[in-house]
């Protein structure tokens, strides 16, 4: 299988770019880019997808490079609703260093920013070396933009696709960089990049992107109730993350291990078989779970992430050790409390309910478990006799989310 079949095997490639496009990617030896704005200090599961695709690349002799955009970051690449808010400069540089460490450590390629290269260039030579090739009829006619016209878009939002070329055609000019890749969202910002490399160097250049991930709903891949999965495994634990993997939809789970495992057709295939024939064991969602957790915290983050998740699943938290337990439920809220207390204080002081009257609601409805017991009682008071060690209490509130105490 070619490295074109295989990328497009596994679901990579929607639109293209450029003639020879197959060819250009099999042969190898291109100086490629992907690029990503600091609009927060780490990179979510939804950036992982076309990230991966630029270690595949390299895999097949290709040279890649990261663009952190400092400059576009001050600017706001258009949504299709509606206006971004312009976040602080301090911010912006603040998420720029975060994000450098993060891609530096996670892929290790070289990186740029495009403030570099932006920042002295004046608004009359901006106006006279570029904007003169970006015809008005042109930018209107893009997909992001004619969905911005009902509602209204700044003269700022709109010069985006121009910066975004700009860069494209500044790293094709100093790195021969003639291919760019992306999400499907930013097609309009790379063929505006290739079209003006083709006016103003008689070159052709190359892009593709890939479709965006969702559930089997439509809904982005990578997100719960509008928060997303951060790779910093400070902001997003290592066990969210597994659990939110195992948790994959039986439809959709092989097509997430095309998309972000480095696992081959054959393995896949096998996977795929064995999972068809037993889709309740889970193991495909497993092996997705523990394979980007590895790939994103390391071995020792997903043996812990798998421990946890089985001694949840199983009710066997009563067999760990308070150590065990400190060390699995890492990045789980924690808090104090003492013998005696009223269950119903409790869970308000701890900010497991938000009132005491919440609190009510949520052991009626059987909600609250300490330890594994199921607590439905509104006078219940904590003994140490429900503690793990003497001290240690697991919370369980709902399905999924879990709070740790120690009891003074
Ligand atoms: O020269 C460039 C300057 C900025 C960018 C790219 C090239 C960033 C780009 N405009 C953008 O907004 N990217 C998104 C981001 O930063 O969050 C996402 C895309 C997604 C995927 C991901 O970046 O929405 O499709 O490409 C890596």
């Amino acid at each position: 299988m070619t490295l074109y079949e295989e990328l497009k095997w596994r679901g990579l490639i929607k639109d293209e770019a450029g003639e020879d496009l197959e060819e250009k990617i099999n042969n190898g030896g291109l100086t490629f880019y992907i690029g990503t704005d600091p609009t927060a200090d780490s990179l979510h599961l939804g950036h992982l997808s076309s990230f991966l695709i630029s270690k595949r690349l390299e895999k097949g002799g290709h040279h890649p490079i990261l663009l952190i955009g400092g400059a576009t970051g001050r600017i706001g690449d258009p949504r299709p609703t509606e206006e971004r808010q312009m976040q602080p400069v301090e911010q912006i540089e603040q998420n720029f260093k975060s994000l450098k460490k993060q891609v530096q450590d996670l892929f290790g390629f070289e990186i740029v920013n495009n403030y570099d290269w932006c920042k002295d260039i004046n608004f009359i030579d901006f106006l006279r070396d570029y904007g003169k090739y970006f015809n008005i009829n042109y930018m209107l006619d893009k997909d992001i933009i004619r969905r911005r016209l009902d509602t209204g878009i700044t003269y700022t939002e709109f010069s985006y696709m121009i910066m975004q070329a700009l860069d494209f055609l500044h790293l094709y000019q100093t790195k021969n960089c003639t291919m760019q890749c992306a999400g499907s969202d930013q097609w309009g910002n790379i063929t505006a990049g290739i079209d003006l490399i083709r006016k103003k160097e008689g070159k052709e250049a190359y892009g593709f992107t890939m479709p965006l991930v969702t559930d089997k709903n439509g809904k982005k891949f990578g997100k719960s109730e509008g928060n997303a999965y951060w790779l910093d495994k400070n902001k997003t634990s290592s066990y969210e993350i597994y659990q939110y993997l195992l948790n994959s939809e039986d439809d959709m789970v092989i097509d997430y291990l095309k998309i972000f495992t480095f696992l081959t057709k054959e393995e896949i295939e096998k996977i795929e078989k064995e999972h068809k024939e037993k889709p309740e064991l889970r193991q495909a969602q497993k092996i997705l779970a523990t394979e980007i957790v590895t790939f994103l915290h390391g071995k020792e983050e997903a043996e812990k992430a798998q421990k946890m998740s089985e001694a949840l699943f199983s009710g066997k938290v009563k067999e760990l050790t308070k150590d065990e337990i400190n060390d699995i439920f890492k990045g789980v809220p924690t808090f104090e409390t003492e013998e005696n207390k009223n269950i119903v204080d409790m869970l308000v002081e701890a900010n497991i309910a938000s009132s005491k009257r919440e609190a009510r609601e949520f052991i009626n409805a059987g909600s609250i478990t300490i330890n594994e017991e199921k607590i439905t009682d509104e006078n219940y008071n904590i003994t140490k006799d429900i503690t793990i060690d003497n001290e240690i209490l697991v919370v369980k509130r709902g399905k999924k989310k879990y709070f740790i105490g120690k009891v003074k």
